[in-house]
């Protein structure tokens, strides 16, 4: 009988090798390069498994194109690129990598808000370009963290590892939830900076448009590092532009890898490509996650990480 194969679509931070058995085929796009979405149909023909990241979206028609599937185990806590009821109904599984980036997501926000309030981007600037040209009282002024309210939208992991750091900064801390905290229009109209750690989902696609804004304080500074499209980046731009919104600190777009022009030219606000989990630690935890979950589907497990559920077949 043919070995099962994987297919991985990035490189990874580890060597796949160093997890995977030698009883499971591997088959890897070893690049950090987009991987064109005919490649990826092409490859999925006859993996049994598949590792995907955030930008590859499996659909539907990409598992139409991969009938030996069993698994997609993708490289994210996030799982807003896979159609999980499609995955379930066809008998895949599709797990996901909690708890090991919730750390390394949450200095990535402590880190943009830190940047913003404190005019970082625009000082590093100033000195590089020999601007620079003495010390003033009144020069690049941020705004100091401590005794002011961070709202927090969404309270799970990454949420409450945020607010444990800001309690350190002496910041009072509001959330909202499902499970509970302040209404949202309570938390957009009281809090002075304002970082979202809410999954993408349907409920929360433009959570945050142009009357969101408008309910925030005059000159609140608005964090991202969940998802692009929780946040109406036009509605953010004009936001901006009126002067409402003191800044931004985005590490996420709404059209991904694509980022409004009109945010680009700005000093109040600070733009990431999409670094949240970026640590090698994290990263290397997040391939050995998605690869463990695949090794054990493939001896026909259950995985230790699914976000969805199998009958056994
Ligand atoms: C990843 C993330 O870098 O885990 C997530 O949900 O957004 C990041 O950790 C990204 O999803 C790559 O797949």
């Amino acid at each position: 009988m043919d070995k099962p194969r994987v297919f991985i679509t990035r490189k990874l931070a580890l060597e796949p090798a160093s997890i995977l058995g030698p009883g499971i085929e591997i088959d890897q796009f070893d690049s950090e390069d987009p991987l064109p979405r005919a490649r990826l149909l092409e490859r999925v023909a006859q993996a049994s498994a598949l590792l995907p990241i955030l930008g590859d979206r499996i659909d539907r028609e990409l598992l139409d194109a991969a009938p030996r599937l069993r698994i997609v185990a993708n490289h994210a806590v996030g799982y807003d690129n896979v159609d999980v009821l499609a995955c379930t109904a066809r008998g895949v599984w599709v797990t996901n990598t909690p708890g090991v980036l919730t750390e390394s997501t949450a200095d990535l926000a402590f880190t943009l808000l830190l940047t913003l309030a404190r005019r970082i981007r625009e000082g590093e600037r100033m000195v590089r370009e020999g601007k620079w040209l003495g010390w003033a009282p009144t020069q690049l002024l941020g705004m100091e963290l401590r005794g002011k309210t961070l709202g927090i939208i969404g309270y799970g992991r990454i949420g409450q590892a945020v607010a444990r750091r800001a309690e350190g900064f002496g910041m009072r801390v509001i959330f909202t939830d499902e499970r509970g905290g302040v209404p949202l229009d309570e938390l957009l109209s009281t809090s002075d900076i304002i970082t979202i750690h809410t999954p993408l989902m349907p409920e929360t696609h433009h959570l945050i448009g142009a009357a969101e804004l408008l309910r925030m304080k005059r000159g609140v500074l608005l964090i991202n590092n969940a998802r692009g499209p929780i946040v109406d980046e036009a509605a953010l731009v004009a936001a901006l532009q009126s002067g409402h919104l003191g800044g931004a600190a985005l590490d996420v777009y709404e059209f991904e890898p694509k980022v409004h022009p009109a945010l680009l030219g700005r000093d109040d606000v600070v733009l990431l490509p999409h670094l949240g989990s970026a640590t090698r630690e994290t990263r290397e935890a997040m391939g050995r996650l998605a690869l463990t979950d695949i090794e054990l589907v493939l001896r026909g497990e259950r995985p230790a990480h699914p976000v969805n559920e199998v009958a056994a077949k």
